[in-house]
């Protein structure tokens, strides 16, 4: 990747400083930049005193053997003991720890000690269903409380959990039931999507008929749609049934720090889904940790929303370990942003006064194409910290975010990380870091991040290249879930000693990251390299585009071609020299050699369940191909969609 064109193509100048309240009260202070810099292991070791262990630590890190890690390996902790008994025992029973609403409009509060009962009892019921410590679980759920008490649950008796997405197919579940080699699947009848129920257990049976997963003993379904429901007898268990009448009392017992916590799969691009390796005591330091630097949580008086499926990493880390480590309340939503109407997610931050919102650019985007007046209607003042996560955050769609939703008052954090990270890896802090639209900036307190050319040196500040990560980090994924070559191969064969984490980026002046999108997109032109990143925040600078998709086509003349897809915004019409005007937009903002040669206005682009724009099938489109794998879209219709626009299409 060739340095000089990478860099510097878009010019975003605008600046927010901290609010002077917020910075005057943070939780983190630059000063924690320069303690973890002095001493990082006795920064993190610091850092595993937010948790209570059975038997505390006294080694830090053994990076005897890299990059298999070991953090904290002599202490002993009990991961959901940490996220629910001890806030109990400290006399926060009656706090609320989840304002449920679903999405027809039914609501639970759950408090803490409503949690310690339920997940006892969820315990207690894996117990009787014969799973023991090390046994692996798969929980296939809709976003109702249930799963959070069974991932607590699994954790509390030390059996990793391993999600997949209640949008999955059945294939996708039983690729995962099999390499993870699970016993137990917890799954529901359905949950509310769009204003219906969708049904969830006919994907597990199916997925059960496939060879591989016979050493599934047990399914434990939770009623929640009530809709009719196929049984296998002697294998289905109703939860109602078999939980209910369970003892409200369970004992955790202490594991090893690196005892394994859960598995997370992620598609990757190319060939089987690998399966990211979590164990205890470090990723939950770091998880709570971040939680409460990045987001400057207040436990006493903040209300918290991350808006991801908790199939998603986000989910594991900010929605069920960070949070409940840390006592947070926080609100979990159902359903779809808009059921029954586009203001459903404003509408829950007016009910619940919500002061922190995690989510992620796609969403950004497509509130943006809907229009500004919608989330005018609600009083959104509470905010006070909106949070980015995903994919880059274009910087026309973080200065909306910040106005539309945060009123110009609240600090927005663009967090880079992923699910082999497991925890929030470069982010602004709120309190302390005059922010840039569209830049993940500074690695946080503890954690070394960096921009390395081809051969490994350093880039200069102005210049791009390839992210790497370049010490051990707490929350580090321990490996490929029984594939440790492949777990070398994908990550620390590229750099030596260094991990790579397949995301270009570049340095500015100031030595700021900015995240250009995976290393697989970036596209060659006329012997430049060309980020995907820059061409599609250039098209959202445009006041007529809510969101973009690039990819580079293959060209006869120019190596690859720059094919846009554009999503417009509510009130733009789709006229004669729009398509012009666009390309000219690019060429004044990034230059010419940046001017997509074709544009495609559509009204949906293909993505992933976690948001992520699939420009793979993009390409396939543009380059008129058979598409490719479609099994982890959201919505496989959007490509034949697409496709029926493109000229010459039948
Ligand atoms: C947490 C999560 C990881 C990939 C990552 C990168 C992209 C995530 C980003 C971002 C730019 C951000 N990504 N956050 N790119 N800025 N703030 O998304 O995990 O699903 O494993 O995806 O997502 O490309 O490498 P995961």
């Amino acid at each position: 990747m060739s340095n000089e064109s990478l860099a510097n193509l878009l010019k975003e100048e605008r600046r927010f400083a901290p609010p002077a309240e917020l910075a005057a009260n943070a939780n983190v202070t630059a000063e924690a930049y320069e303690r973890a810099k002095a001493d990082r292991l006795g920064f993190w070791a610091e850092q595993a005193r937010r948790l209570s262990w059975e038997t505390e630590p006294t080694e830090t890190l053994d990076w005897s053997n890299p990059p298999f890690a070991k953090w904290f390996k002599d202490g002993r902790l009990n991961v959901a003991y940490n996220c629910i008994d001890r806030h109990v025992e400290a006399g926060l029973g009656d706090r609320v720890a989840i304002h449920f609403e679903g999405e027809p409009g039914d609501t639970r509060a759950i408090t803490y000690a409503d949690l310690r009962r339920e997940v006892s009892k969820a315990a207690n019921a894996l117990i009787e269903l014969g799973v023991q410590t090390g046994d692996r679980v798969a929980i296939y759920m809709p976003m109702i409380p249930e799963t959070v008490v069974a991932m607590l649950a699994c954790a509390r008796i030390g059996a990793p959990h391993s999600l997949v997405f209640g949008g999955f197919s059945s294939d996708a579940l039983a690729t995962r039931i099999q390499d993870a080699d699970a016993r137990v699947v917890i799954t529901a009848d359905g949950g509310y999507r769009r204003g219906k129920p969708s049904a969830l257990k006919p994907a597990v049976d199916e997925a059960l008929t496939q060879p591989g997963t016979e050493k599934v003993r047990n399914v434990l379904v939770v009623r929640r749609t009530g809709e009719e429901t196929a049984w296998t007898e002697g294998r289905d268990v109703w939860w109602h049934e078999l939980v209910d009448r369970q003892s409200e009392e369970h004992t955790p017992q202490a594991f090893e720090a690196e005892h394994p916590l859960f598995i997370l799969y992620t598609s990757g691009t190319t060939g089987k889904p690998k399966g990211i390796l979590h164990t205890s005591g470090g990723y939950l330091t770091q998880a709570a940790y971040t939680h409460h630097a990045v987001f400057d949580l207040k436990p006493e008086t903040d209300v918290y929303w991350c808006t991801a499926d908790v199939g998603w990493v986000t989910g594991h880390s900010y929605i069920v370990y960070g949070p409940l480590a840390n006592g947070a309340t926080q609100v979990i939503y159902e359903g779809t942003p808009d059921t029954p109407h586009k203001g459903r997610w404003w509408e829950i931050v007016e009910k619940y006064k919500v002061t922190i919102l995690y989510t992620a650019p796609t969403a950004i985007r497509t509130c943006m194409k809907w229009g500004d007046d919608i989330p005018a209607k609600f009083d959104l003042s509470s905010l006070r910290v909106l949070g980015s996560v995903g994919e880059p955050i274009n910087p026309e769609a973080w200065v909306w975010y910040r106005h539309n939703i945060g009123g110009d008052r609240t600090p927005v954090v663009d967090t880079w990380w992923q699910t082999e990270t497991g925890a929030i890896m470069i982010s602004p802090l709120p309190g302390v870091t005059e922010a840039k639209p569209g830049s993940a900036q500074v690695p946080l307190p503890g954690i070394s991040a960096t921009v390395v050319d081809d051969e490994a040196n350093e880039v200069p500040n102005g210049s791009g290249g390839y992210l790497v990560l370049t010490e051990p980090w707490p929350s580090m994924l321990r490996t490929i879930w029984g594939d440790d070559q492949r777990y070398l191969d994908t990550y620390w064969s590229r750099f030596q000693n260094r991990y790579f984490a397949g995301d270009g980026a570049k340095k500015d002046e100031d030595g700021d990251i900015w995240l250009l999108g995976r290393v697989d997109d970036v596209m060659l032109v006329s012997g430049h390299n060309i980020s995907t990143t820059e061409v599609e925040s250039a098209l959202v600078s445009h006041p007529k585009v809510a969101e973009a998709a690039v990819v580079g086509a293959t060209d006869p003349q120019t190596t690859q071609a720059i094919c846009a897809f554009v999503i417009l915004r509510g009130s733009a019409a789709e006229d004669e020299g729009l398509v012009e005007e666009l390309r000219a937009h690019v060429a004044k903002h990034l230059g010419p050699i940046a001017k997509p040669k074709r544009i495609l206005p559509v009204d949906e682009l293909p993505k992933t369940r976690s948001g992520k724009i699939m420009r793979r099938l993009l390409r396939d489109v543009a380059e008129n191909r058979d598409l490719g794998d479609v099994t982890t879209l959201t919505d496989s219709t959007v490509m034949t969609l697409i496709q029926s626009k493109l000229p010459g299409a039948a």
